[in-house]
Parts: structure tokens; C-alpha cells; sequence
């Protein structure tokens, strides 16, 4: 059985990774907006993966029997002013979803609650690693995204990227 707060906050933070699929879809449309087909891709497969990671939330809430909470999920902001803002804005949105995983398991811990503290390592490591990958782009983008012909090979390597559906194992 799940803590009571563990469910609740696992319930929220299905809101949060569907709203995160829709905050990298409306990225994913602005960059094709602006040409940057390739950082269009990036943000769309991560929108793909964002959803994944809602789902393994429910998958197992409702492997344990527990009630599945959809709340309504907000509209993202629309419109940005470069790739640099766009990606500056990542990184803020994976930290907080960074902290939020980081109260899960301590909830996990304060409920006793064992088995959701074991789940979550997996969002753990997940978000290591989309702040690493988020922090390179930046780093890239600060260092020659002012020329057009690197902001160029920038695009046609992020969209080399390729969609792998996310497990919980
Ligand atoms: Fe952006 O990562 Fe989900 O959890």
C-alpha cells in the first residue's frame, strides 16, 4: 500500500509531466516557426517522453489499486524570443521538476513508504541527465549561436535525435 501523501503528490506530479509534454510541444512549434527544424525535433521528442513519463506515473498507481487524479492541465506560454530563451526556460522547468521529484522521495521516506522511494530513483537519474543534456545545448548556443551558419549545424545535429520509449524496469 502507497502512503497518503505519496499518492497525492505522485497524482500531481502526473500533472506535471503532461503540462511538461505540452511546454516542449509549444517549443517544438515555435522553432518550426522560426525554421529550426532540427531544435523542433529535439523539443517534440521530448514532449514524446514527457508523456511517457506521465504514463509510468498511472501504470503504477494503478498497479497498486490506487486512484488515478487527471487535473487540468495548464496552457504554456506560446511565443519566445530565440533558442538560447527557449532552452534557458529548459533548464529552469527541468530544475523545478528536479525538486519536485526530491519531495517524492522524501515523502516516500517520511510514509515509510518503500516502494514508490525505489520507483523514483528512476526519475532521478532521468532528470540527471535531462539537465546535463539541456545544460550542453546552452552552453553550445552561448558559445556560437550568434552565427548563422553554427546556429545551422546546431539544428541538424539535435535533429538527428530519435524517439526511444521510456520504461520503468
Ligand atoms: Fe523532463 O522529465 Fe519528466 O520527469
Amino acid at each position: 500500500m502507497l502512503g497518503t501523501k505519496v499518492k497525492e503528490i505522485l497524482n500531481e506530479q502526473i500533472n506535471k509531466e503532461f503540462y511538461s509534454a505540452y511546454l516542449y510541444l509549444a517549443m517544438s512549434a515555435h522553432l518550426s516557426d522560426m525554421g529550426l527544424y532540427g531544435f523542433s525535433r529535439w523539443c517534440e521528442i521530448q514532449s514524446r517522453e514527457e508523456i511517457d513519463h506521465g504514463m509510468i506515473l498511472v501504470e503504477y498507481l494503478l498497479k497498486h489499486k490506487e486512484k488515478i487524479d487527471l487535473k487540468n492541465i495548464s496552457s504554456p506560454q506560446m511565443n519566445f524570443s530565440s533558442p538560447l530563451e527557449i532552452f534557458e526556460q529548459i533548464y529552469n522547468h527541468e530544475r523545478e521538476i528536479t525538486r519536485s521529484i526530491d519531495s517524492i522521495a522524501v515523502k516516500s521516506d517520511e510514509e515509510c513508504d518503500f516502494a514508490t522511494r525505489n520507483f523514483i530513483d528512476w526519475y532521478l537519474k532521468e532528470q540527471i541527465e535531462e539537465e546535463d543534456h539541456t545544460l550542453r545545448i546552452i552552453s553550445k548556443l552561448k558559445a556560437f549561436g550568434s552565427e548563422k551558419s553554427s546556429l545551422y549545424l546546431m539544428d541538424k545535429e539535435l535533429g538527428q535525435r530519435e524517439y526511444h520509449q521510456s520504461f520503468y524496469q
